[in-house]
């Protein structure tokens, strides 16, 4: 059923990059641009199978490699609800890539593909099924090339409707794919596929509204806001967001900075969230000028963004994914408790061992909130937010994050919302913040929307948010190794189970050190090692994980 000779003139066509051993990680794949034509290949295969097993759902394939440099660039697949690929799918994108990069006859790689078919029953005679794929890619140069080897053969050989969205952002990506799908099941034809432009009335539609429940004028509590945009695809689109007729934020006080997306070696360099959080310090093409003024950065494909200020003696201060946590924390408990419903909906913070010890302490013992720890990677703090809560705001310390409403959060609102009571005010606040969200993934547009949102609610500058708590001084070392792989943890990558021993040996640096905490773990998206350390005393803190990276290496 499957058109043999097109598929196999494709196939030699497009497998150029050979011996490339592939790996499917926690952000997809990603390498050196240059070698992944084979991997776009068998990507595209592998969604429009992902999709004729959900029934012809649109299946979303984001081209982009992140805050990577711009000789990088990757694919990533989505699910039809805009979650990340199924877990137990992730192998077979790595079998079928690497089939076709080290397969000598295209037989090989056939033989591959038609095992996986008949594994996963697709029926691809089905006439009633037709595959639906979206497709977006970030800015970068290699991505139109890319994108062909990616659709090479969604409609010629698998008959597949792909609806191609150009450069959009990730989190756009998961957005309209979830919007798609939502629009197919309930039939509004004349709707039919989504666009950019759903995005930016949805978002801008539930930030208005927030405002006029609050009968504020559409004005920032800051009075000025600056936007790095990493030179990546945030540039363009939020300048669209800002565009848009209904955005009535006066242009004066929102100013966006590196946003040459078409300048390809600018990207992520020397900007963007990642070069912000990993130095401290503000990104090229900002001087701190005015000490009022909030700032935040994006990363190159805008799923991640991290803020900061400078106080008045010049002063760089971060407000990163631990402070935006917490501020949302805040801020929606407090709601939950006007509301009244502090106990039939349950609020708590999905965290990695990353974050920083202080605002842990801060979420459990100043805002009695719960926390979760969970391994690194977005999947595994989705899944705890998802299944734990009713409200699960998660954020990694880089900025990549968002909040998850429960179906009973909704149904909660709606109920209490039609019967006359007193609350109503708490409860509409409630409502439009979880529209505010971009539920399917973290989004660095409708974060930074919802932390403007919420800061002029509670009247609250830069500074106080960051006074809320104060981060313990900490570190993080990346150490090469020979080999990573012997470096197995445990207790959410907190503690070392392997190589045996070494655990023993952090522990009892660990207790020298008043407040003191360090783990280890093997880099996921690196050949190397990372170690992160903590503790009360900057003079300390440099010695403290020395000794550490002393028994690593
Ligand atoms: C990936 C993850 C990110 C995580 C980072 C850790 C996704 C979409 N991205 O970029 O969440 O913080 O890896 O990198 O899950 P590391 O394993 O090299 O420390
Ligand atoms: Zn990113």
């Amino acid at each position: 059923k499957i058109d043999y000779e097109q598929l196999r003139k494709l196939y030699d066509e497009t497998c150029r990059t050979k011996n490339v051993q592939y790996s499917y990680g926690t952000a997809g794949f990603r390498t050196l641009a240059k070698d992944l034509d084979t991997v776009m290949f068998t990507t595209g295969i592998l969604a429009v199978l992902r999709s004729l097993k959900l029934q012809g759902q649109y299946v979303g394939v984001m081209i982009t490699a992140s805050h990577n440099p711009y000789q990088d660039n990757g694919v990533k697949i989505v699910e039809p609800d805009g979650s990340m690929l199924l877990a137990s799918w992730e192998p077979y994108a790595m079998q079928l890539a690497n089939a076709a990069s080290f397969a000598t006859h295209f037989e090989e790689f056939y033989a591959e593909l038609v095992k996986l078919i008949e594994l996963e029953k697709i029926d691809l005679g089905a006439s009633n099924i037709a595959p639906h794929i979206v497709v977006g890619r970030d800015s970068r140069e290699s991505s139109p090339c890319l994108l062909r080897c990616l659709t090479s053969t969604m409609a010629s050989v698998f008959h597949a409707r792909v609806l191609d969205l150009g450069c959009v952002t990730t989190p756009q990506l998961h957005y309209i794919t979830d919007l798609s799908n939502r629009r197919e099941r309930e039939a509004d034809s004349a709707l039919a596929a989504a666009t950019e432009q759903d995005y930016y009335s949805f978002f801008i539609g539930a930030f208005n509204e927030l405002f006029t429940t609050y009968d504020m004028e559409k004005r920032l509590s800051v009075p000025k806001l600056f936007i790095d945009t990493a030179n990546g695809i945030g540039g363009p689109q939020l300048k669209k967001l800002l565009a848009s007729k209904d955005w009535v934020v006066p242009s004066d006080q929102i100013e966006i900075i590196n946003d040459k997306s078409d300048v390809p070696k600018l990207l992520n360099s020397e900007c963007g969230a990642d070069y912000v959080k990993t130095n401290q310090r503000l990104p090229k093409g900002l001087s701190p000028s005015s000490f009022e003024s909030l700032y935040c950065s994006f990363d190159g494909d805008a799923d991640r963004v991290v803020f900061y200020y400078v106080d008045s003696e010049l002063k760089f201060h971060l407000l990163d994914g631990d402070k935006i946590s917490t501020l949302f924390a805040k801020f929606l408990s407090k709601q939950l408790e006007m509301a009244n419903l502090e106990r039939s909906l349950k609020i708590g913070v999905v965290q990695t061992a990353y974050a920083n010890g202080s605002s842990t302490a801060y979420i459990k013992d100043t805002l009695h909130c719960p926390v979760s720890c969970t391994k690194t990677g977005v999947k595994h703090l989705h899944h705890e937010a998802a299944t734990q809560y009713d409200i699960g705001i998660y954020f990694e310390a880089n900025g990549h994050g968002t909040i998850i409403f429960s179906e009973k959060f909704h149904q909660t609102i709606e109920s209490e919302l039609s019967k006359p009571n007193d609350h109503t005010l708490a409860l509409k606040t409630l409502s439009c913040f979880a529209k505010l969200i971009n539920q399917t993934v973290g989004d660095a547009m409708s974060d930074m929307l919802a932390v403007l949102a919420t800061l002029a609610i509670l009247k609250m500058a830069p500074m106080n948010w960051d006074e809320e708590y104060k981060d313990l001084p900490n570190k993080l070392v990346k150490c090469i190794v020979p080999d990573r792989s012997i470096f197995q943890t445990t207790d959410q990558e907190r503690k070392l189970q392997n190589p045996v021993g070494l655990q023993s040996k952090i522990d009892s640096v660990i207790a020298k050190y008043p407040m003191g905490r360090s783990f280890v773990r093997a880099s996921g998206t690196e050949d190397a090692v990372r170690v992160y350390a903590e503790c009360q005393d900057m003079s300390k803190l440099d010695q403290f994980c020395n000794e550490i990276v002393g028994y690593v290496k």
